[in-house]
Parts: C-alpha cells; sequence; structure tokens
C-alpha cells in the first residue's frame, strides 16, 4: 500500500522555556503564584505540602516520595515564604517548621489551571475514509536512525491509534524486536509471536482465510492487549485487504445520535471468551470504556470471541438493540480506511482505539503470511516521553 509521508505532521510539545515567577502570596487559603506571562496559578496549601520537593520529602538519588500523608500536618498553612527569585522559592510551614523547596518549571509542569490539566489529557484525532490519503506512514531505518522520527512516529499512533512502517526487514521474528523497541512483548497462548496464515485445523478464525469483520484483539483478556503490531511477511494471496475503523469515533457518534445505546454499552459489560484444548480465556468488558473524564477511551468488540451474554434478563433486549446500532456504525463505510500490506511493511494499531478487519482471501491460489505480537500502552508512552525529554528543544 502507499500511504502519504509523514514530515508534514505537527512536531509536538517541545519543551518551552520556563515562566518566571514575579510574586508569590496567599489570598483565601490558597498559595498565588504570579508569573510573569501573565498567569496565576492557584496552589491548595495540602497539594504543595504533599509534594513537598526537599530532601526528606523525597529521596534526591530515586526521586521516590518518602513522605506519608498521615505525616502531613492536618491544617498546614505557609507561615512565611521565602527566597522568592523568577526561578523558585521556599514555604516554611506552620504548624511545624517544616520547609519546602518549589521550582517554577516543576510548578508549571503540574500546574492545576483547567487548561493546564486539559494538555496533560491530549484528546485522540479522529479519522474516516478521507484519512486514506493522508494517513502516516514512516521508515523503519529512518526511525531506527533519527529520534525525532521514532518520536513522530509514536506521537501519531497515540494521535490516531495506527501508523504504518515501512521496509521492515522481511524476516522472523522482526515484529517482535519491534516491539520489544517501542515497549515490552507480551506473551500469551498465542506465543511472544504468532503466524497469522491460514492453517488445517485453526483454533481461532484469524488462521484461516476467511474474511474477519472489523475487531479489536483478545477483548477476553484481562487486560487485553493495548498495542497489536502486524507484520507482512507474504502477500501473493488474491484479496486479504485490511479494514481500519476509528472505534472511539465510532463510539463518540453513537453518543450523539442515540444517548441511550451509547450509556447502556458504557454502563452492562459484554462476555467474551477464547477456548481451545489449552485455554479457557474469559473476560468481561465495556463495549465503550469512558475514561476518568467520561470520554470514550476505548472500545471491546470482538464477535468472534462474543459469549453468551450474562447480565439480569430484563437489560438483555436493549442491550443487544445498542449494540446492534454501535455495529452499524462500526460498519459506516465512510468511517474505513483499506490497506493492502505488501511484504515489508508493518501496522502498529491501538488495540481498543482502532479496529482491524480483513477481507477473504484465497489460500488455494497464493501463500499469505502475516506475523504479529503484541505490547502494553505504559511502555510505548513511556519510550515516547523518554524520546521526547532527550530531544532538543525546538528553535
Ligand atoms: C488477527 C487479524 C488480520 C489479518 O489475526 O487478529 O485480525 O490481516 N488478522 O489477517
Ligand atoms: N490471534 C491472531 O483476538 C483474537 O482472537 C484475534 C488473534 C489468534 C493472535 C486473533
Ligand atoms: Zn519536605
Ligand atoms: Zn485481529
Amino acid at each position: 500500500m502507499s500511504l502519504a509521508a509523514a514530515d508534514k505532521m505537527p512536531e509536538t510539545a517541545a519543551p518551552r522555556p520556563p515562566a518566571a515567577i514575579r510574586r508569590v502570596t496567599v489570598v483565601s487559603g490558597r498559595l498565588v503564584v504570579e508569573w510573569d506571562d501573565g498567569a496565576d496559578s492557584l496552589l491548595p496549601f495540602t497539594w504543595l505540602r504533599a509534594n513537598c520537593q526537599c530532601a526528606t520529602c523525597r529521596d534526591p538519588k530515586s526521586g521516590q516520595r518518602l513522605a506519608e500523608i498521615v505525616d502531613v500536618p492536618l491544617n498546614a498553612a505557609p507561615r512565611r515564604i521565602n527566597a522568592v527569585t523568577p526561578e523558585a522559592f521556599t514555604i516554611e510551614w506552620t504548624p511545624d517548621g517544616h520547609r519546602s523547596p518549589y521550582r517554577a518549571e516543576w510548578l508549571k509542569e503540574h500546574d492545576l489551571s483547567p487548561a493546564a490539566i486539559a494538555r496533560r489529557r491530549p484528546r485522540p484525532l479522529f479519522w474516516g475514509a478521507e484519512f486514506a490519503d493522508e494517513a502516516p506512514s514512516f521508515a523503519w531505518l529512518e526511525i531506527v536512525n533519527d529520534p525525532r522520527a521514532e518520536h513522530r512516529a509514536l506521537t501519531v499512533l497515540f494521535e490516531r491509534g495506527f501508523v504504518l512502517l515501512t521496509e521492515v526487514a522481511v524476516t522472523n521474528g522482526m515484529v517482535a524486536e519491534i516491539g520489544d523497541r517501542f515497549g515490552h512483548v507480551r506473551v500469551t497462548n498465542y506465543g511472544r509471536i504468532f503466524d497469522v496464515v491460514s492453517m488445517p485445523d485453526p483454533n481461532n478464525l484469524a488462521y484461516t482465510d476467511r474474511a474477519l469483520g472489523v475487531h479489536t484483539d483478545n477483548p477476553y483478556r484481562d487486560p487485553p492487549p493495548g498495542i497489536q503490531l502486524l507484520h507482512c511477511l507474504l502477500a501473493e494471496a488474491p484479496g486479504g485487504e485490511n479494514i481500519l475503523v476509528d472505534g472511539i469515533r465510532a463510539a463518540e457518534s453513537l453518543r450523539r445520535i442515540d444517548g441511550a445505546a451509547f450509556e447502556m454499552l458504557t454502563r452492562m459489560p459484554q462476555h467474551f471468551r477464547f477456548a481451545d484444548a489449552d485455554t479457557d480465556l474469559r473476560a468481561r468488558q465495556h463495549v465503550i470504556a469512558l475514561d476518568f473524564e467520561g470520554n470514550v477511551a476505548g472500545v471491546h468488540f470482538n464477535e468472534r470471541s462474543a459469549a453468551p451474554l450474562d447480565l439480569p434478563l430484563e437489560a438483555v433486549d436493549s442491550w443487544y438493540a445498542a449494540y446492534r446500532r454501535f455495529a452499524e456504525l462500526l460498519r459506516d463505510p465512510q468511517g474505513e480506511v483499506t490497506v493492502r500490506l505488501d511484504p515489508g511493511e508493518l501496522l502498529v494499531m491501538v488495540n481498543d482505539r482502532v479496529l482491524h478487519g480483513r477481507a477473504a482471501f484465497d489460500a488455494g491460489a497464493g501463500r499469505r503470511h502475516l506475523q504479529g505480537c503484541y505490547i502494553d500502552k505504559d511502555g510505548v508512552e513511556s519510550r515516547w516521553r523518554m524520546l521526547a525529554s532527550a530531544l532538543p528543544p525546538a528553535p
């Protein structure tokens, strides 16, 4: 397949020069830090004291907290604010005289204004069929040789939910090497890596040449894998195109057009199961999962692995009506990006956001071989932050 090169993607969040502190006062039981950029930070005393940055409260070597909440005096309040400079100040606390240093950079990084909180929770950028022309791809060697390219690729992965890697060596196990660079490969009953090929006695319909409707992988696991990698090694058989759908966008559409259906799928879970001769995996998941703010965090959708619904019988009819409504939205061709992977191409997908499916292929007419693995999101997010912190600041 061919997708647009990603060099038009925006450069992200390069660290800005920290603002300078102008004045520190106490107003109505809160600390007020006035900044030279015109902003004020309002900070509760307990929060400041619980996050004391002194060497007694925080181990200077590991940076881990030593302080425990029960040692923070009730009604801790600033007695004096000392040594105010543009970069730092110290609070001397009553009742116990403890002294806490705070740095401007740290305060800005953890600011509690609604705007600062929102900046720390980036929202996904939604896409539909039109994205086929702009969808991002990165040459693997570019990622290996340039931390900026790797950082951009991971930024795109988190913004869009998938990224295509090209020019990947067509070798056995390469997929796990890439998985271990971005994060940590998760070993499952399918192994460290799995071969998606058509085989005689498959334990999973993935291992046939049938079409697979769009789905998220392994909802029968707790937690399901965060990210899936699929590496194309052979694509001689006619067919087998992959279909990608932005599940979070579809779920947010359902919220707008059928609030009751949306609410049902966020409240009453579906049951999933995978069983073979050695395995009996079962888990419950919300088809639509919400984050702490009530935004859609992800979806769990897999018809192959749906177990009998295990809900109070009065809920069953309306649950299915809601599920059907959502399934219809997921099938909307206007939401589908189709890609035909060639050998050397590798899809990285956020499993609980981007649903993937495949068209049937003809195993009698040629071979098709994908190799896959799963990694968890936290490790990839960690790598993304480490890459960002090592980049030189943008000019
Ligand atoms: C899978 C899967 C896609 C494909 O194995 O879970 O979705 O293209 N495979 O074969
Ligand atoms: N395989 C390819 O979630 C699923 O069962 C999809 C996963 C077997 C690892 C297939
Ligand atoms: Zn302290
Ligand atoms: Zn799959």
